[in-house]
């Protein structure tokens, strides 16, 4: 089954179009984000900033976002600053992984990465300008009739899933098992749980945040979303093995030539296979209680175990 084919629900309600929904969503996403960084003086940053945000992508993080906002009860509108805000952090944090002195690495989304274009210099300071305007834009942007706690409470899980206790503290411990054959499972589950998974993790929970999930449905997406955001990763080592530069964007191959711990070398393609699939399916399982509204985010999870790239 290729990744984008119509889902549907086993309990065979209507038809959801799943390819349909995903373009449609990456529309809009492609153009909240073009519309957040005008270019003006030092024109050379803002060019930098747009120049990764504005490279293509999945857009699986923003198109979350929205969708727990609706599947809640809120709006696209409500959730687009947010939204906007995960795939400029999510961006930064390609930037700054593909660096020298990270992963060093030369392609990204089917281009040049950012400082095999602008520079080292001009390259940290891009990521550093997309992470500052998230923050700004969340700040300022979401509409004045959702109450400031709740965008306070969005701020504050931005910050929490980026900072030592999320992205970069996951960076570190992938860092320091760096050349290590022997490292745990449990290690490897630490690193991607906050490398990969806490954004995942924050997009779909702030989502539900904006549109005013209770305690319970928070409880409920952080579920999903810690699962999907496993599969993700899971599948992403997969990828690294069975799919092709073009098909990835970025160089291909990279784990297996670093003699990197991942989930294929501890599994083997198969079992890792079933492991994502199991992973989805808990993560649906999370959602059933929220019946048809729940279909867009069920789909998508089943979205990111067959996704191609
Ligand atoms: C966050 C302050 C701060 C610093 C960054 C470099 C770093 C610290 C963390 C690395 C995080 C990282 C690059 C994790 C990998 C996550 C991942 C699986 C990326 C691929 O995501 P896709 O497939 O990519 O969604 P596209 O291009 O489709 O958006």
């Amino acid at each position: 089954m290729v990744a984008t084919d119509n889902f549907q629900k086993p309990t065979k309600e209507a038809k959801f179009n799943l390819a349909d929904y995903l373009k449609e969503r990456q529309k809009l996403c492609e153009t909240a984000l073009d519309q957040a960084i005008p270019i003006v003086y030092p024109e050379k940053i803002y060019e930098a900033m747009r120049y990764s945000l504005l490279a293509g992508g999945k857009r699986v993080r923003p198109i979350l976002c929205l969708a727990t906002s609706e599947m809640i009860g809120g709006t696209i509108e409500m959730a687009m600053p947010t939204a906007c805000a995960v795939e400029m952090m999510h961006t930064m944090s390609l930037i700054h992984d593909d660096l020298p002195a990270m992963d060093n690495d030369d392609y990204r989304r089917g281009k040049l990465t950012n400082h095999k274009v602008y520079g080292e210099d001009i390259a940290i300071l891009a990521g550093d300008g997309l992470l500052a305007l998230a923050f700004e834009f969340v700040a300022t942007q979401t509409p004045s009739c959702i109450p400031k706690e709740r965008v306070v409470q969005v701020l504050a899980r931005l910050g929490k899933a980026l900072g030592a206790a999320g992205l970069v503290g996951g960076q570190v411990v992938d860092l320091e098992s760096e050349g290590k054959p022997d490292i745990s499972l449990e290690t490897l589950n630490f690193i991607h749980n906050h490398k990969t998974a806490a954004l995942l993790e924050a997009s779909v929970v702030c989502g539900g945040i904006i549109a005013g999930a209770s305690v319970e449905e928070v409880q409920k997406l952080t579920r999903y979303s810690q699962n999907i955001g496993l599969a993700f990763q899971i599948i992403d080592d997969i990828l690294d093995i069975t799919a092709t530069q073009e098909q990835l964007g970025k160089t291909a191959g990279k784990d297996l030539k670093a003699q990197k711990v991942t989930y294929p070398s501890l599994w083997g393609l198969e079992e890792s296979r079933s492991k994502a699939q199991q992973l989805v399916e808990a993560a649906c399982v999370e959602l059933e209680s929220f019946g048809q509204k729940a279909i867009p985010l069920q789909a998508i999870a089943h979205f990111i175990n067959s996704r191609n790239h």
